[in-house]
């Protein structure tokens, strides 16, 4: 942990978006959706952290705050066909695609709703169909690199020209996937971007303490890819350089890692106090909140309308109110289905008839329960 008291060295980013608005080249309704994205991600998850205090998620909650422009950046990004994955840092990427806030709750809340039915919460949004977004593999950080390395491989043996997008956070570039992902993918010039957000800590680690050198970007000559470091709270920084990264890994030259300093805003999970963060990082960081930058660049420099910016902050409250409404509607799963979907049928099960026999009902069955949830005033585990 960093001592409160210790001398913390600061990066020398600015307070406001640099970009000129007349070299920025989106329509008003395009920069009203980059906004609406982030806007309605931070009012759902200042929502969600509530709801998580007053027990209505099961298990943890892990929130993006600070991290939006980055999210909503690279999204704007994507194509047809693109595959992306996110951490727990994205929700604002999800809203940018095209998912429902509706939805996301409904997960959180462990509801019987496709595509998981309960058995995963709102960390996670794994819809391919839908979104393009990969289905999720599994909870080791930096999985996701090695997995992506193997959708990119699959692009490029189809020839198709597409990318896989790979958020990630600065701690799992300490893990062995990270490394054997980026080999593998450098040596096969795949179409694997990944966008690395520095966001000051992993859990309560800042990067000093696992990482031996001072930048994620320094990580890449072993890999000999393109790599590139930008300020990640300036949305059109963000943009610019994700282009550069993306372009680079659909042309054919291969990987690419992009490197975002920014900042988590909330501890690593809601049941973190984040007493650990110096309160001069916090105040820098917090003085370069993307989304306060841009509503005052579109403000200020862009010259839209205050009650139009108004209006998609109202219209965001509502949408939340909407999703915990429906939420709150929705059916936990049933008890009975809990193996449903979780395993693939075998040649060897045994068949239906015979099942009974088996085994004997479980009397006291060590894990209570779905249906004991509602004893529980808060529910699950940390991880
Ligand atoms: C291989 C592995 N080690 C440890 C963990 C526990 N763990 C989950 S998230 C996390 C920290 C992640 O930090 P970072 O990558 O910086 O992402 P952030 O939470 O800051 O977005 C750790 C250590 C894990 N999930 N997998
Ligand atoms: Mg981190």
């Amino acid at each position: 942990m960093v001592e409160a008291t210790q001398k913390i060295s600061l990066p020398d980013f600015p307070k406001e978006i640099q970009a000129d608005p007349h070299d920025v080249p989106y329509t008003k309704e395009q920069l009203l959706k980059f906004y609406w994205a982030m806007r309605l991600a931070r009012t759902f998850e200042e929502r969600l952290a509530t709801l998580y205090r007053q027990g209505k998620i099961l298990g943890a909650v892990y929130l993006g705050m600070g991290q939006e422009a980055t999210s909503v950046g690279c999204a704007s990004l994507l194509q047809k066909g693109d595959i992306f994955s996110t951490v727990a840092r994205n929700l604002s990427a999800w809203f940018y695609v095209g998912v429902q806030p509706e939805h996301v709750m409904a997960r959180w809340m462990g509801k019987d709703q496709p595509p998981s039915h309960g058995r995963e919460l709102g960390l996670f949004l794994a819809d391919l169909e839908n979104y393009g977004l990969a289905p999720y593999h599994n909870g080791a950080m930096g999985s996701w690199i090695p997995a992506g390395a193997g959708y990119a491989l699959a692009f490029k043996m189809r020839r198709q020209p597409n990318i896989y997008l790979a958020f990630t956070g600065d701690g799992a570039t300490s893990p062995g996937d990270f490394y054997e992902g980026l080999n593998f993918a450098s040596i096969h010039k795949l179409p694997l971007v990944i966008i690395c957000e520095v966001n000051q800590f992993a859990y309560s680690t800042p990067p000093e303490k696992q990482m031996p050198v001072k930048n994620v970007v320094d990580r890449a000559p072993a890999f000999n890819i393109y790599a590139e470091m930008a300020f990640g709270n300036d949305l059109f920084t963000v943009i610019e350089t994700a282009r550069r990264g993306i372009e680079h890994a659909r042309s054919g030259k291969g990987p690419a890692l992009i490197e975002f300093k920014t900042f988590r805003q909330r501890g690593h999970g809601e049941h973190d106090d984040c007493s650990y963060v110096p309160e001069e990082l916090r105040t820098f960081w917090e003085e370069r909140d993307p989304l306060v930058m841009y509503h005052r660049w579109l403000l200020d420099r862009a010259k839209i309308a205050a009650d139009e910016i108004d209006r998609l902050d109202e219209e965001a409250v509502r949408r939340v109110d909407a999703a915990i409404e429906y939420a709150e509607s929705l059916p936990y799963p049933k008890p009975e289905t809990v193996t449903d979907r979780l395993f693939a049928p075998s040649p060897h099960d045994p068949r239906p008839e015979d099942r009974k026999n088996l085994y004997e009902p479980i009397e006291n069955p060590a894990i209570p329960s779905l249906t004991a949830t509602r004893e529980r005033p808060t529910g699950g585990g940390h991880f």
